[in-house]
Parts: structure tokens; C-alpha cells; sequence
């Protein structure tokens, strides 16, 4: 296994050592930067008989770089940026050149450990790894005996998208939580963006956008609602490439952030207000008659004839066609009136209302432009403040300068109607036919895996019966005090909790503590005795990513798939994932599910027919360590215009929407079956509870950490000391505050002391503050606190920028 240093990679790490060297001789990381980068030159490597290690860096970040792992008398003594495939995708960054201080950080969790005193008082009692997963499969045994299989429920979050200790698609979490029936608490964070592009798109291998390489093939490039110099590190240098190749980059966002920056021209809209904007921007395309018709025609829902009696399609049976054994198809319409298949028809009408065989029906295009007359461009203009040239301008960029694309993230997402907002883009894409193309794209792109694993097989062994109940981690209220899911009576008394910082990330946190505190057990699995782990009755310490063999492919905005060596054994007593999974499944009495070796799984997951295509087999990937896994040499999202979506085509109209939860709420049809917007829950204008609280505060995602990952990392708490609030200078003016003085954000549910930084990006009545914090790391109350647990009845996401607060200088 020892990788043996060869030409290439000796050459590679020497390059690497000395352009982080060259950037220290500035200092600017300070002494403890400086001594990672000095770490080993070039020489040390070659006659200490140093062993590289290929490895994936995999939190939540998007990045999923390709790391080398230097180890050196079984140490790890560094790491660095190793070769892709297509190199313009080589990329590390701090998070990922600090990894040393994780695994040898002195505060790492390192045996299983018993809480003694009260709970959340930190008094523990080291115990062995058979007493910690007894006593968690006695509880989880005992729960589900006396009050029914969801009595114990799992919850994890986004630490690791690896396939056997992470959630990667097809983990072996799922698969224990398949097997055991135990119930499913989602943390119902970043599901709007999910929501719509499923009904929009459907979810590809790249999620909804082309391979990150073919945006240099875009003439306008929107950035709308993210932040890709922060928070998507491989992206950046390929929008950058684009626009000095002479790509228009429009940046849409409230704050004029280091993205902005960059860009040719940047839209300052107003805080949840882009489903509006979509909207007037439609009206534009539509007036100025910049709709791709043959797009619309052949590869969206726009000929489809919606029935007025039930929002349905007109289909085969409705006209009395539909043959014995058939399948009850989409019918369309010609301009003579003729009726048939979408392919016996190929010109069929996209706009009219009509009476067929007794069916009242409108084309989906004709209810489109029913809706989107709702909000012409200078109503938009109101909503979003801006003025209609702004407006005007864009749109022609856009929609005439093809093609083009939409990058899009997660800053419109966390708002309350954050699932409206990203369809109506969604339909605007879909309108002007920048979809299926190259240099034309909508949405995320993030590789999913979902096109070459073998889930059934992971996820359904024999016997696995599934999630006994999915919950909103929004609703655990009400089961915790109400003992109600919905309608369903519940009594949920265990949790365990894996790669998840429920306490610190979670919307609300006074809210999660509660539901929290109520669990008569709480079982945490981490690598750090961060603020959820605080809480745990049992916690078992987790092995660091490097001290495990692993695949990764998930979530990560190149188009690989990874194999991650083994560079050390795990320290002290820290167990992977997949080994503790294993042991607490045993106990369970699931063994024989469980009975697979680490390679024996990865083999199971790659027993899929695509995968043989792609030339992805476990031998393939433990040889070359890195395999490409989207199909072709640029993956093009809906290439030859067909989607994964119900109806195979772009969909503006949604035949059957559902909601992403079930908990026996009510819930409007009509909102979600075509381009909508409405106010955002809190941070509106016309809300009274501005006169309170004034501010909509926004969360920023830092370079320095992902969400709390890196948090307790000394070399990045010298670069980043501590949590620092943004606001104008108008604002601070008003509010008499000066860079560096101490302010407390307020609202309702809680506060938070930090100090002040003037930044003139922000607009007045927007402050900004970094998630990602521990409560210690505070100087007073928690940012956490801050936000609201309120979700949209369709689509339950947590609205972390959803929030209103007000502000006092100290
Ligand atoms: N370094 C680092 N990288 C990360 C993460 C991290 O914690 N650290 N987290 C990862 C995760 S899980 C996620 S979800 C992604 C998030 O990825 P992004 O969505 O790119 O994340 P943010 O940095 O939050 O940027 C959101 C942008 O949306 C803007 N915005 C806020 N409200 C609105 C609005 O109403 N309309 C518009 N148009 N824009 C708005 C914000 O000002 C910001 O510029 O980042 C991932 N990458
Ligand atoms: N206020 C506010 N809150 C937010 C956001 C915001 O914008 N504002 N953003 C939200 C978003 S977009 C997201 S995605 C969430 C992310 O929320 P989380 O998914 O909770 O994110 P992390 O902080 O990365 O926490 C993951 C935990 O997993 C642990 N871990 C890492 N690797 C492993 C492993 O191999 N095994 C185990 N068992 N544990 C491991 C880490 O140590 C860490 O404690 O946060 C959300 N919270
Ligand atoms: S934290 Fe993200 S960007 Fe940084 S090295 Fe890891 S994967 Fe790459
Ligand atoms: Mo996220």
C-alpha cells in the first residue's frame, strides 16, 4: 500500500512546496502557516522516504479536492494539491492544507466516552468500544420494542460524503437506518434548491449544470445567489477564464461581495425577491419576443394541454385513444387541430385555449403567460429595487448574447419562499432555451453519483424495510412535546447522531436544544467534542478521513469519482464509520447485512451497469485513485434536450407537485405548479416586525472553515481570530458603530455579541455574519440563536437568511 514517491509526484510536491514557501517569505498566514508551508522541501522529501497517499478532502464545501498525503515515520506531515485528470481542476485550499492540525489537534475525541454528570456539563468516564455500542443498541432495542420502530431515530448531517463513513450516496448510514427501521430526522437544510430544480430538470449526475469546464463555452454567465470565490473553490478560476475570454459576467446579489467584484455588471437585488425578478424578466424575453420556440416545442412542457377540471394533462384516454395494455401518453396539438403524440406532431401549437373531446384546456404555455402577466417588469422593479432599465438590461444580455448560463447556489434558497424563486429562474432558463447545450445551463452543478452507483443494492439489502418515518428536524417540537408527527402519534426517545453538528448549524438552536434535551438517549459519533457533541450520553470517537480507505464522489463540483488511501493507522481509539455502522448493526442482530468488508461494499456499489461504461470498477479506482465518473468528455446537462423529469422535458408546469415533507399540513396546489413568487416570510419591507427589528442579517459562508468543520484548526484561527459582523457604513453611522467595536444582534429568539466591521458592499438595512462559530467562540450568546425554524408548507428548508434582527452598539 505504501505509495512510492515516483518522478512525477516528487516534482509535483516540490512545485507545491514552493509556491506556498514563495507566498510565506510575505508572511501572510503568520508563524503557524508558515511552518506548514516550511514544513518539507523538497530534499527532506526524496531521502526521508516519505510515502504519498492519494486522498479526497470531503466535507460539505463542493470542493471534493484531490489531495496528496504526505506521511512521514507515520505521521502525517502534510498534504498538498495532487494532479487531476484535467488539471484545471487542481485545487487546494487552506482547509485543505491544515488537515495535520485535525488529526493531531489535542482536543480530538479519542476513546468512547460515557457522560458522568449532568447532561451538557462536560464530566465524562472513559468506557470500551463493546460497553458504548451496548449501551447504544440497548437503548436502540429497548425504544423500538416499547414504542414502535421510530422510537429511535438517526440524524446526520453533511460531514463527509464519503461511501462508507460518510453520506455519499448508497452509505452505509442509510443502509443501517434501511435495515434497522429506525426513523429518518432530515436536518432539512439546502432542500429548496433541490425541490425545484427536481421539478424543473429532474437531478442529473451534475445535479442541473454542465461540467464546471464548459462554462468558458457561455457568452453571459449570471451568478445568482452565490458566492463561488468563498464558497465553490473550484469553480472560480473557470468563471474567471470565461469572462477573460470575453463572457458578460453578471453578478445578482444584495451584496456587492468578492464575487461581485469581479463582475462586468452586478445587480444589487433586494434580499428574496429573485422569483420576482425571474418573473419580470419573462415578461421581457416575452414582449421583445426572445422565446426559443423550437426549444419550447420539442423540450419543455410548453405544447402540453393542461385540463381546467384538474390541472392534468390532456392524455391517450381523455380523447378515447388509449389501446388496451398502452401507456396513457401526453397528447399534443397541431395548428389544424389534429391530435396525437408529441412525436407524430413535431410543430405543435404552444399557445391557445381550447375545447377537446369535452376537456376545457389551456397549453402550458398560455397558463406560463397567464402567470408571469402578474408581475410586468415595473412591478418587479418595485419588489426587488431596481430600476426597469436594470432589469431591461440583463434580460437582453441574457436572453440574446447565447448562450448562456445560470450559476446558481444556495443564497436564495434560505429564504422561506426560497423553492419559488429558483423555479421561476428555473422557467426563464427554459423560455429563451439556454438548457441542454453547451455554454447553456440553469442551476447547481455538483456531481451526485446517482448515474453509476448500484443504491438498491447499497441502500435495500435483504430485509431492509426502509425509515420507519422521515421527520423535519422543523417538527421536532411537536413530536417531542406534542408526541405527534403530522397526525401520526409518535414517541421518539433516541437519537444518534453522525456527521452532524446539529446544535451549532441547525436553524434556531434554543428551539433544537429543546427537542434535543428531550431525547432520553443521545448517541453522538464525531471526531471533536464540538457543541452537539457536548450534549451526548455516548460518544464515540471518529477516525480522521485519512486514516480510513474510502470512495468519494458526492457533492463535489468536479466530475470524479475518488479512491482515498489508508495513509495511517486511526489514532488512539477512533473507528471509522463504516466499522462502528458494522458494530452497532451486529448488536442489533443485522450482522449478516453488515457482513462486508470495506472493498466488498465499495464493490457492491459499483456493480452498475453505467459504472461498467464509465470504466469505474473498484480495480480501476484503487490503481489510477481517480476515475472520471460523468459521462463524456464535457458532460452537458439534458444534452439532446431530454431531462430526467417525469414528462423527460423542462418543466414550467408541474403536474403533480408534492410536498418534500409529510406532516399532514395543508398546503396551495396552485402556488406550485407554475412560476410564483411571494414575500419572503420575514425580511420583507412591508412587514410590521421591521419597525423591530430593522435588519435582515445574511450568513457568510467563510473560506476558513466549512460550516464548523476547522473550527478548533490553530493555524486558521490565527488567519480568522474570531467571528466579525458586517454593516454599512450608513448603518454604522447611524447606529454611531466604528470598525472593531462590540455590537449585540438581537431579535426574538435570541443574541449575539461580536465586534463590527464597516463594509461598504453591504447595502443599508443588511448586516452579514459568519456561520460556522462554536458557542465558546462567541462573545456573548450564539449567531445560531438568531434564526427562524420556519419553513414553507411544501418544501421544509431551513431559512437561514430569512432572519430580521436589530442592533446595538456595546
Ligand atoms: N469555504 C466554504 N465553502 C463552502 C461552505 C462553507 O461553509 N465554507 N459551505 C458549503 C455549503 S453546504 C453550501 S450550502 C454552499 C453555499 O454556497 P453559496 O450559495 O455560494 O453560499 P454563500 O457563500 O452563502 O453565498 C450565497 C450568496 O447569495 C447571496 N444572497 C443572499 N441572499 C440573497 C438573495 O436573496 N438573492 C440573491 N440573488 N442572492 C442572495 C449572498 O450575499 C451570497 O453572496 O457553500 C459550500 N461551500
Ligand atoms: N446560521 C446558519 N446556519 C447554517 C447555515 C447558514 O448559512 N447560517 N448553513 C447551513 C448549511 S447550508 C449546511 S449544509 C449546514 C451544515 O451542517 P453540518 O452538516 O452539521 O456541517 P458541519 O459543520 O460540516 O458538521 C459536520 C460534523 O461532522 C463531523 N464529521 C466530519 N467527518 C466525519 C466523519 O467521517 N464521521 C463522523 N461521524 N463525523 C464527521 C464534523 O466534525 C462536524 O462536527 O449548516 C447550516 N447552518
Ligand atoms: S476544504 Fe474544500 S476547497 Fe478546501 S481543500 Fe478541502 S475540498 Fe478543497
Ligand atoms: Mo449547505
Amino acid at each position: 500500500m505504501n505509495a512510492k514517491l515516483s518522478r512525477r509526484t516528487f516534482v509535483k510536491a516540490s512545485a507545491a512546496t514552493a509556491v506556498v514557501v514563495g507566498a510565506a517569505t510575505t508572511n501572510p498566514w503568520g508563524p503557524a502557516m508558515t511552518a506548514l508551508a516550511e514544513g518539507e522541501k523538497s530534499d527532506t522529501i526524496a531521502s526521508s522516504g516519505e510515502a504519498v497517499f492519494s486522498g479526497a478532502c470531503r466535507g460539505n464545501c463542493a470542493g471534493g479536492c484531490f489531495l496528496n498525503i504526505h506521511v512521514r515515520g507515520g505521521k502525517v506531515v502534510r498534504t498538498s494539491m495532487r494532479e487531476m485528470p484535467n488539471p484545471d481542476y487542481n485545487r487546494i485550499c487552506v482547509k485543505g492544507l491544515t488537515h495535520m492540525q485535525r488529526i493531531y489537534h489535542k482536543d480530538r475525541l479519542k476513546y468512547p466516552m460515557k457522560r458522568i454528570g449532568e447532561r451538557g456539563a462536560g464530566q465524562w468516564e472513559r468506557i470500551s468500544w463493546d460497553e458504548a455500542v451496548t449501551t447504544i443498541a440497548d437503548k436502540w432495542q429497548e425504544y423500538q420494542r416499547e414504542y414502535g420502530k421510530e422510537a429511535f431515530a438517526i440524524y446526520w448531517g453533511s460531514g463527509n460524503y464519503g461511501v462508507l463513513s460518510g453520506q455519499g450516496m448508497g452509505c452505509t448510514t442509510s443502509r443501517l437506518l434501511n435495515v434497522t427501521g429506525a426513523s429518518n430526522i432530515s436536518m432539512t437544510v439546502d432542500a429548496a434548491h433541490g425541490h425545484s430544480a427536481g421539478n424543473a430538470l429532474g437531478w442529473g449526475p451534475n445535479f442541473t449544470l454542465n461540467e464546471l469546464a464548459d462554462l468558458k463555452n457561455a457568452k453571459t454567465i449570471l451568478c445568482w445567489g452565490a458566492n463561488p470565490v468563498i464558497s465553490q473553490q473550484q469553480s472560480t478560476h473557470f468563471l474567471m477564464e470565461a469572462k477573460e475570454n470575453g463572457t458578460t459576467f453578471i453578478v445578482i446579489d444584495p451584496i456587492y461581495n468578492i464575487t461581485a467584484s469581479k463582475a462586468d455588471k452586478f445587480v444589487p437585488v433586494r434580499p428574496g425577491t429573485d422569483g420576482a425578478l425571474a418573473l419580470g424578466m419573462m415578461n421581457i424575453v416575452v414582449r421583445e419576443n426572445w422565446i426559443d420556440v423550437p426549444f419550447l416545442k420539442a423540450s419543455t412542457v410548453a405544447p402540453f394541454l393542461v385540463k381546467e377540471a384538474d390541472g392534468h394533462y390532456l392524455r391517450l384516454s381523455d380523447l378515447g385513444l388509449l389501446a388496451e395494455g398502452q401507456r396513457d401518453d401526453i397528447v399534443v396539438r397541431s395548428a389544424e387541430g389534429k391530435m396525437g403524440l408529441p412525436q407524430e406532431i413535431t410543430d405543435p401549437v404552444i399557445e391557445g385555449s381550447f375545447e377537446i373531446n369535452g376537456h376545457k384546456v389551456n397549453t402550458a404555455y398560455t397558463l406560463l403567460l397567464q402567470r408571469i402577466a402578474e408581475y410586468p417588469p415595473e412591478k418587479a422593479a418595485e419588489i426587488c429595487n431596481l430600476s426597469v432599465s436594470q432589469i431591461e438590461e440583463i434580460t437582453k444580455i441574457y436572453a440574446t448574447n447565447k448562450p448562456s448560463t445560470i450559476y446558481q447556489y444556495f443564497g436564495i434558497d434560505h429564504y422561506v419562499n426560497g423553492h419559488y424563486s429558483i423555479f421561476d429562474i428555473y422557467a426563464l432558463a427554459m423560455i429563451t432555451g439556454n438548457l441542454g447545450k453547451s455554454g447553456a445551463a440553469c442551476g447547481m452543478g455538483e456531481t451526485l453519483g446517482i448515474n453509476f452507483t448500484n443504491l438498491a443494492g447499497t441502500l435495500f439489502p435483504a430485509g431492509a424495510t426502509g425509515p420507519s418515518l422521515t421527520m423535519s428536524a422543523t417538527q421536532m417540537d411537536s413530536v417531542m412535546n406534542e408526541h405527534k408527527y403530522g397526525n401520526k402519534d409518535v414517541n421518539v426517545k433516541g437519537i444518534y447522531i453522525t456527521n452532524a453538528n446539529v446544535v451549532a448549524n441547525s436553524a434556531e438552536r434554543k428551539y433544537t436544544l429543546d427537542w434535543l434535551n428531550k431525547m432520553e438517549f443521545i448517541a453522538v459519533a464525531d471526531m471533536n467534542m464540538n457543541e452537539t457533541a457536548q450534549y451526548a450520553d455516548i460518544l464515540l470517537p471518529v477516525s480522521h478521513w485519512f486514516e480510513q480507505e474510502e470512495a468519494f464522489c458526492n457533492y463535489s463540483t468536479h466530475p470524479y469519482v475518488i479512491f482515498q488511501e489508508k495513509a495511517i493507522d486511526p489514532l488512539y481509539e477512533c473507528k471509522a464509520d463504516f466499522e462502528i455502522n458494522k458494530l452497532i448493526a451486529q448488536k442489533l442482530g443485522y450482522g449478516e447485512q453488515f457482513n462486508l468488508t470495506e472493498m466488498e461494499y465499495l464493490n457492491l456499489w459499483l456493480d452498475n451497469d453505467e459504472a461498467r461504461r464509465l470504466g469505474i470498477t473498484l480495480e480501476a479506482l484503487r490503481e489510477k485513485k481517480i476515475l472520471k465518473c460523468l459521462p463524456g468528455d464535457l458532460y452537458i446537462n439534458g444534452e439532446n434536450g431530454v431531462f430526467g423529469t417525469p414528462t423527460g422535458r423542462a418543466q414550467f408546469y408541474v403536474e403533480n407537485p408534492a410536498p418534500n415533507m409529510n406532516y399532514d399540513q395543508q398546503w396551495d396546489i396552485e402556488k406550485e405548479r407554475l412560476p410564483y413568487w411571494e414575500p419572503p416570510n420575514e425580511v420583507w419591507h412591508e412587514n410590521p416586525l421591521t419597525k423591530k427589528y430593522p435588519f435582515t442579517i445574511i450568513s457568510d459562508h467563510v473560506r476558513f472553515r466549512t460550516h464548523t468543520q476547522w473550527w478548533d484548526v490553530p493555524a486558521l484561527l490565527e488567519l480568522d481570530p474570531e467571528p466579525i459582523l458586517k454593516i454599512s457604513s450608513e448603518d454604522a453611522a447611524q447606529y454611531g458603530i466604528k470598525t472593531n467595536d462590540l455590537v449585540k444582534i438581537y431579535n426574538d429568539r435570541g443574541h449575539v455579541v461580536m465586534k463590527a466591521a464597516i463594509n461598504d458592499g453591504l447595502p443599508q438595512g443588511v448586516l452579514t455574519a459568519p456561520k460556522g462559530w462554536e458557542k465558546h467562540q462567541f462573545r456573548e450568546g450564539h449567531f445560531a440563536d438568531l434564526s427562524s425554524r420556519v419553513v414553507n408548507k411544501v418544501c421544509a428548508n431551513s431559512a437561514f437568511f430569512d432572519v430580521l434582527v436589530a442592533i446595538e452598539k456595546l
